[in-house]
């Protein structure tokens, strides 16, 4: 059930990135969430809690969550806290863990995602690392996405029970609006690979088709809210990585 607190996001204001799982979650829920770091002043008061300057736990990293007293960073984690206070997790403990593990999985991806256009180091420009990036390109494509879309591919059908078409449980928790995510993400970067191993993965991508209709998360889409996805992002479109990538996908697409 949703709470009567003022919920603080902290993330960096040009991009969805990892910011945008949380958004997600409290758009579905229709939270009313304030997203710092957006609006004048924003990003002054997040230094000032990456500097430890305010009370609470000392994040590493944006994203990260201020409600009430309590500060806390790690997507999964915020995530976590925030799936029973927003409805976004079955009742059961187990299944609350088991959505836990799925979004550390999705995290894991996107790390790889990242990982893909910057193989060397985060602190240089992509145009530094061009070549090994078509390397890693072409693994994470041919050989990663495919292992992890079919993990999720399964994890569906496991739980495929009569009317249940989400990944715990008989509803969508936070881990189908992560899941959502990183589709839309993949398909922003890699269009024609991901074109190829859709029909492979159709489950996941049913999910994914599904939440973009729910009517939150449609409105939150088409709105001044959502960020376009671009390359200062996690998920990023270099033409020449998809093509790149291309030789891998068509080795699991046939
Ligand atoms: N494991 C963390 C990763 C956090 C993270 O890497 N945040 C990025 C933006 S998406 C960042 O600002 N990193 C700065 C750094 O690693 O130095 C999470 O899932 O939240």
């Amino acid at each position: 059930m949703a709470e009567h607190v003022r919920y603080q996001l902290f993330y960096w204001p040009e991009i969805q990135g990892r910011g945008e799982f949380i958004r997600l979650a409290f758009e579905d829920a229709g939270v009313a969430y304030d997203d710092v770091a957006r609006r004048p002043g924003g990003m002054r008061a997040m230094q000032r809690i990456l500097e430890g300057k305010e009370r609470g736990a000392l994040p590493f990293a944006p994203p990260f969550l201020r409600a009430g007293k309590l500060v806390l960073a790690q997507t999964a984690a915020i995530l976590q806290y925030l799936g029973p206070r927003l409805g976004l997790v079955p009742r059961d403990e187990a299944a609350r863990f088991e959505v836990h593990q799925l979004q550390l999985t999705l995290a894991d991806l996107v790390a790889e995602a990242h990982d893909a256009h910057h193989p060397i180091a985060s602190s240089l420009y992509y145009e530094q690392q061009k070549a090994p990036a078509r390397l890693r390109a072409r693994d994470f494509v041919g050989e990663r996405i495919p292992k992890f879309l079919a993990y999720f591919e399964r994890a569906l059908a496991r739980n495929a029970q009569g009317k249940r078409r989400w990944l715990v449980g008989r509803d969508r928790t936070y881990a189908d609006l992560s899941l959502f995510q990183v589709v839309a993400g993949l398909q922003y970067a890699y269009p024609n690979a991901m074109a190829r191993l859709a029909p492979r993965h159709s489950r996941v991508m049913d999910v994914h088709a599904r939440v973009a209709q729910r009517p939150r998360i449609a409105a939150y889409l088409s709105s001044r809210r959502r960020l376009s996805f671009n390359e200062m992002g996690i998920f990023r479109h270099y033409p020449e990585l998809d093509q790149a990538a291309q030789r891998g996908a068509r080795k699991h697409a046939s």
